[in-house]
């Protein structure tokens, strides 16, 4: 069975990552979407630094929790016939064992350099404006996709989609495209859906089933009803 499992911001909750947009999602007075933007970088570069450092950080402290640990069981058994594509930029995933990851939006522990183009594993801070250590030139940025950018793995998403046979969503809203799309493009071609989310969300409607409860317990629950049944 080929199965593709998307997760969102929920699916860290519970390790201690707020998401985008529940109820506490203000980020120092300010709409986190609204500071994951280019236009946002443009005009504060300082402000979209601190938000970023400040999340890079903040990873250090945090650990996979039980539904990262889940999934990360399930590539064990499944292999090549698993693809987590994330929309999340920490590694909780990988750090929880997962082999198949796809970071959609990109990953808060690596910087692009806007001069050279080349990426770096980046742990610390970009607001004081390093220099990049392949061309020396202070030009860093988080590399995450901001809205209007284009999202990462499209051609490898699209291909695993299409050869599904389950698509699982965990802990998204479903408000932001192309990941919102997903489970119309499985749908469409008659693969089984399931949702996995604490909350309906705007694409609940569109899941051949959809459970709701805190990702540490559905998701779990739901691998062992896969590896057993
Ligand atoms: C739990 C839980 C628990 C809580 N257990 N569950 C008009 C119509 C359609 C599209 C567009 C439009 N205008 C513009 C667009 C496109 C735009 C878009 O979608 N905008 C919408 C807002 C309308 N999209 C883009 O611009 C994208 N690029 C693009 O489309 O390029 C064109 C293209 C596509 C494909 C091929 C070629 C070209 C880029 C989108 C980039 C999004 N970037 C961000 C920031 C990333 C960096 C960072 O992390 O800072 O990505 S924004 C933010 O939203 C982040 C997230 O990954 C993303 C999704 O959020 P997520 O994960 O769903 O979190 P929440 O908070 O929304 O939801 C959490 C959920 O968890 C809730 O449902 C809770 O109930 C649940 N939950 N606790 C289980 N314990």
């Amino acid at each position: 069975m080929r199965v593709l499992v998307l997760t969102g911001a929920g699916i860290s909750a519970e390790s201690g990552l707020p998401t985008f947009r529940d109820a506490d999602g203000l980020w120092e007075g300010h709409d986190p979407t609204a500071v994951a933007t280019p236009e946002a970088y443009a005009a504060d570069p300082d402000l979209v630094h601190r938000f970023y450092d400040e999340r890079r950080a903040a990873l250090a402290r945090v650990e996979p929790n039980a539904a990262h640990r889940a999934l990360a069981r399930l590539d064990q058994h499944l292999g090549d016939d698993l693809l987590v594509v994330t929309q999340n930029i920490d590694d909780l995933h990988e750090r929880a064992g997962s082999r198949h990851v796809l970071h959609m939006h990109g990953r808060l522990r690596s910087a692009w350099c806007t001069a050279c183009d080349e990426r770096s594993h980046w742990t610390g801070s970009l607001g004081d404006r390093p220099p990049c250590p392949a061309c020396g030139r202070p030009y860093l940025r988080p590399d995450v996709v901001w809205f209007g950018e284009v999202p990462h793995g499209m051609e490898q998403i699209e291909r695993a989609l299409w050869a599904a046979d389950l698509f699982v969503s965990v802990g998204t809203s479903g408000v932001v495209y192309p990941a919102a799309a997903f489970v119309q493009y499985a749908a469409a071609q008659g693969t089984r859906t399931l949702e996995l989310n604490l909350d309906a969300s705007d694409t609940s409607d569109d899941f051949t089933e959809s459970r709701r409860g805190p990702a540490t317990s559905l998701v779990p629950a739901w691998v062992d009803e896969l590896l057993g049944g």
